[in-house]
């Protein structure tokens, strides 16, 4: 259980890893600013001269208070909405979505050319109270309803999704958490990854978690659900790893090693959350360590922090943050951008010679294929339909699907259904009628029953 009030509980778990924190901590002292002439001077940008972003979670009530806003405005160049994209936040009665609050910080973010990090789909914590009366497929709809709203709604303006967020449990069992999205069925997971990559092929899509940051039980068991993942095409792109760290729950010595496992997978890993409980140059030194991590792994693709300052903090007491009650610099600051500033970019230097251009030969055939991948569970399915231009490009397209008997669609995106049951006919909408030859374009709908396997396409 996450209880703001009372964060060390949740984090006992980790705190076999002092005694080698404290070794490292000795070793780590960067506390002198880099020298060189291009160092940047801001979080972000030198996040950004080597090709990350340094970002922090933003809360909508606070945008208005001058203080805060100028340091965001000019020290980070990602966000992460703090609560207001949560499932309470966005459908607070089921099937009414509400973002007026997330959107003031995501159109704010986007006019500045900062990257938002979507947070966070699915989670067992802080739910509508609603969904407490629903289990079993009707839950597993709502919550596939909901993933497909949200990131529809957003789609294009988010860098990564926190698809789902703290799915598994903590101490030595190695297993998934029991949640009300548990009890729908194992396969919850991969369901709402599927159904986020149909409403939202660009974004990147993460699992989130905390307790993860260094190797144990938990993020053993995480790993091998993205091993699994990865295996079975469950679309999957990176691992958030909260980093809430402290005197109990420290920066474990294996930090770094374990994001390069994760990143060894195949998928981007990210610190999300990050906060580092204490004061001085103890904290700083945490703090210099955590970002030299992420550097050190070529798919460590960006850094968010839990807040600006202190007192923005979930766990305000402990100081966690890199600047004060009053938005003053702390060793913290300083610490982490002097390590930022050491770091090699992630990209491979320029070359002089540019490659030698290669030509792709134009794909065989006209016309359109449509390929189903089935979400398939005990009572309903979400079925996402990839449709792709053969040597012409299609200007518009439709897909059929014979649904069996029983079957009935639901709800439908990125494309115009027409009819529910029987043979359904979907017809591209205004914005994915046109694809270049060869080129692809997804939609999905969901629906009762037992789904269909196979498609036919059409340009029309
Ligand atoms: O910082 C968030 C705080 O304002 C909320 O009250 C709390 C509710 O659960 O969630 C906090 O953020 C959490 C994040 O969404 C998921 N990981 C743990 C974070 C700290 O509790």
């Amino acid at each position: 259980m996450i209880d703001p009030h009372r964060p060390q509980r949740r984090r006992r778990v980790l705190a076999v890893a002092t005694g080698l924190t404290a070794g490292l901590l000795a070793t780590a002292g960067a506390l002198t600013v880099a020298s060189t002439a291009d160092a940047a001077t801001t979080l972000g940008a030198s996040a950004a001269a080597t090709g990350r972003y340094f970002g922090t979670a933003v809360a909508a009530y606070k945008l208005s208070d001058s203080t805060y806003s100028n340091i965001l405005n000019t020290e980070f160049n990602s966000v992460t909405p703090e609560n207001e994209m949560k499932w309470d936040a966005t459908e607070p009665s089921q099937g009414n979505f509400t973002y007026s609050s997330a959107d003031q910080i995501v159109n704010r973010a986007r006019a500045q050319g900062m990257k938002v990090r979507g947070h966070a789909l699915a989670w067992h914590q802080q739910q509508p109270g609603w969904t407490s009366n629903l289990s079993g497929t009707a839950l597993r709809n709502a919550m596939l309803n909901h993933v497909t709203q949200v990131a529809t709604y957003y789609r294009g303006k988010i860098d990564s999704w926190d698809v789902v967020n703290e799915a598994f449990a903590d101490g030595g069992g190695g297993g998934r958490r029991d949640s009300n999205l548990q009890r729908t069925g194992n396969d919850w997971i991969e369901a709402a990854f599927r159904a986020a990559r149909t409403a939202d092929p660009a974004a990147k899509l993460c699992y989130n978690d905390y307790n993860t940051d260094g190797q144990n039980a938990k993020s053993n068991a995480v790993y091998a659900m993205v091993q699994d993942f990865k295996s079975r095409g469950v679309p999957i792109d990176c691992v958030g790893f909260q980093s809430h760290f402290n005197a109990q729950s420290p920066l474990p010595s294996d930090y770094q090693a374990n994001l390069q496992r994760f990143a060894n997978l195949g998928v981007d890993v990210q610190i999300t959350e990050l906060d580092i409980e204490g004061s001085g140059s103890t904290q700083a030194n945490s703090y210099a360590s955590a970002v030299r991590a992420c550097l050190a792994v070529t798919r460590c693709n960006g850094i968010t922090v839990w807040g600006i300052r202190d007192s923005d903090s979930w766990r305000a007491s402990g100081t966690p943050l890199l600047f004060d009650n009053s938005g003053n610099k702390k060793a913290a600051y300083t610490s982490a951008l002097a390590a930022l500033n050491n770091g090699q970019p992630t990209d491979p230097p320029p070359t002089t010679t540019p490659p030698p251009a290669t030509t792709t030969p134009p794909p065989s055939g006209s016309g359109c294929t449509a390929t189903v991948s089935l979400n398939q569970w005990n009572g309903g399915f979400v079925a996402t339909v990839r449709v792709t231009a053969g040597g012409n490009q299609l200007t518009g397209w439709s897909a059929g699907l014979t649904l069996p008997s029983g079957a009935a669609v639901t709800n439908t995106w990125n494309a115009q259904a027409s009819g529910s049951s029987g043979t359904v006919n979907f017809a591209n909408v205004a914005y994915n009628g046109t694809v270049n030859a060869g080129a692809s374009t997804e939609f999905g709908f969901q629906g009762t029953g037992t789904g269909p396997g196979t498609a036919s396409c059409t340009a029309r």
